[in-house]
């Protein structure tokens, strides 16, 4: 896939003699009509692990030359995954294509691991500011990709009665996750 191409004509009349041309120079634009795409792979899902990072990996991938290289912007958006909240390292980045078919590049999101009881959770890669776009001959279908954190965070909440002896009015219980666990959401006890 290329740009547009000119090509100039310089055109004279030989004979017969006497006959001029209006207009010698002549020139007329070459269109390219082929079509290259930029398909960012995804979704990605993984499990989220309890401790270190674990990567989730988009591609990024183009199917066919072009003339000439150009740039393109990506970024991390949460969704229900929070970067506050430690489930994911934010990214913000570009890529730079050489123009050579089938040229694919990764977007590394790597995923915290926690002992955090949470639901699964999201959060989605977006593309933007394609540096150049062959007039409009680069197209990219699909600008974003959702990544999915599959919690696999349980833990059987423990009741321990905290005041002791029988008979007491008002006792107390405290109620604690074994193992270093917590949870993001509000624990409701209905008794
Ligand atoms: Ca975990
Ligand atoms: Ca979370
Ligand atoms: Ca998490
Ligand atoms: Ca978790």
């Amino acid at each position: 896939m290329e740009g547009t191409d000119t090509v100039s004509l310089n055109a004279s009349i030989v004979s017969p003699a006497g006959v001029t041309l209006a207009n010698s120079f002549k020139s007329i634009k070459i269109l390219d009509n082929d079509v290259a795409t930029l398909t960012l792979s995804g979704p990605v899902s993984l499990s989220e692990g309890d401790s270190g990072t674990k990567p989730a990996t988009f591609n990024l991938i183009l199917n066919k030359a072009t003339e000439g290289g150009f740039t393109i912007d990506y970024t991390s958006v949460d969704g229900t995954a929070k970067v506050a909240d430690n489930d994911y390292i934010p990214v913000n980045s570009f890529l730079t294509f050489n123009g050579t078919v089938n040229e694919s590049y990764p977007i590394t999101v790597l995923v915290n691991g926690d002992k955090n009881i949470e639901a699964d959770e999201t959060f989605t890669i977006k593309l933007d500011n394609l540096s150049n776009s062959f007039e409009g001959r680069v197209t990219i279908p699909v600008l974003n990709a959702t990544g999915t954190i599959t919690n696999e965070d349980s833990e059987t909440l423990t009741i321990t009665k905290a005041n002791g002896a029988e008979g007491i009015t008002g006792v107390s219980y405290t109620f604690i996750f074994l193992s270093g666990y917590t949870s993001d959401q509000p624990i409701i006890n209905n008794q």
